[in-house]
């Protein structure tokens, strides 16, 4: 209805610029900076630093931030009482961008798109050697998701103890993929100096032994960790949600629930050769609309002069999304 009440709104409306111009629209340049560690029903658990050290404020999202999302690894501005005392609650005023953002997809036919965490650097792909077995086809999902958020993978296969890694190993090698090996009655200085200044999220099958790892890294990390299922042989999903947890050397490393499948319906797959600098620049000479897969008669990947082994590995990466996700 534009009534007569709309025009004399529009002129009879005081028009107040009694404030300052920088007022209209908040900045919080000078708010305290916080890390989302938890995400729980509303309330966020951050990590703020500054001159007075490290505390841990525990906070609401500001009103004004309406449906904005804020994740696990975000960068907020804090207001309020950001004290970390008992029974303070503090205000997220605002969500600085993202330099990365991790998705998933339930499955493939899941139109949601779940934001695991965001600024990761790094996605540490755990994969137990045994126990639950290794499943290939989850770590080239997982791959592909790195490659597509811009995140460096890194292969973490656990549980040495039980069964031999070269394997695996030899199989991501041609990928330029690199590989951690550990068992929970050896060091772990190889991973932990990987993960030194980084944000690294761990993803992997329940009972890989992601919390257990967690907790050699952050002494007081104190995550619950329980034992695969004898019957099943699969883990008991005792992580529930992702929580953030700052490496003693500088960095964060986000453990993460055990997932069964990593649902990709968000990737592109002509992007996904641009994560794989040589093989992207022999494409240049692919047929317009070529999909790069084994079967394209005239694609350019066939080159001789190409390491086969590493077209393979980008082909099953291909062909990895559009196979079922579980
Ligand atoms: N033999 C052996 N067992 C391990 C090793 N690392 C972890 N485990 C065991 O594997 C089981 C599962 O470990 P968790 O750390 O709970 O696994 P998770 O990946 O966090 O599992 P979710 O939280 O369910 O996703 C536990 O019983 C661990 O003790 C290892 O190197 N060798
Ligand atoms: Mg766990
Ligand atoms: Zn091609």
């Amino acid at each position: 209805m534009s009534s007569r009440y709309d025009e004399y709104a529009k002129y009879e409306r005081p028009r107040r610029r009694t404030r300052p111009r920088t007022k209209d629209r908040p900045s919080y340049a000078d708010a305290d900076v916080g890390r989302v560690i938890t995400v729980d029903r509303g309330r966020y658990t951050l990590l703020v630093d500054d001159a007075g050290g490290r505390r841990v404020v525990t906070a609401m999202k500001a009103r004004a931030l309406g449906r904005h999302g804020v994740v696990v690894g975000d960068e907020v501005r804090v207001v309020g009482d950001t004290s970390g005392r008992p029974d303070t609650l503090a205000r997220i005023a605002d969500v600085e961008s993202r330099r990365t953002v991790l998705r998933r997809t339930a499955d493939d036919d899941d139109p949601i798109e779940r934001i695991i965490v965001a600024n990761a650097d790094q996605l540490v792909i755990v994969t137990a050697l045994a126990d639950p077995p290794p499943r290939p086809a989850l770590i080239d999902r997982c791959l592909v998701a790195a490659y597509d958020a811009g995140l460096t993978p890194l292969l973490c296969l656990t549980k040495a103890d039980l069964a031999s890694a070269t394997d695996l190993v030899a199989a991501y090698e041609p990928l330029g993929v690199e590989t951690v090996v550990t068992r929970h009655d050896g060091a772990i200085d190889e991973l932990r100096a990987r993960l030194r200044d980084e944000t690294s999220v761990m993803v992997g099958h329940s009972g890989v032994g992601k919390s257990t790892l967690v907790n050699r890294l952050v002494p007081d990390a104190e995550r619950v960790t329980s034992d695969v299922n004898v019957v099943t042989g699969r883990g008991r999903h005792t992580s529930t949600s992702a929580i953030a947890l700052a490496l003693p050397d500088g960095g964060l490393i986000v453990d993460t629930p055990g997932i069964r499948s990593f649902g990709l319906a968000h990737v592109d797959p002509d992007h996904l050769i641009d994560a794989f600098g040589d093989l992207a620049a022999a494409a240049v000479d692919c047929p317009r609309g070529c999909t790069h897969a084994a079967d394209e008669p005239e694609c350019a990947l066939d080159d001789d002069r190409l390491d086969p082994r590493r077209v393979e590995s980008f082909r099953r990466m291909l062909a990895s999304l559009s196979l079922p996700a579980y």
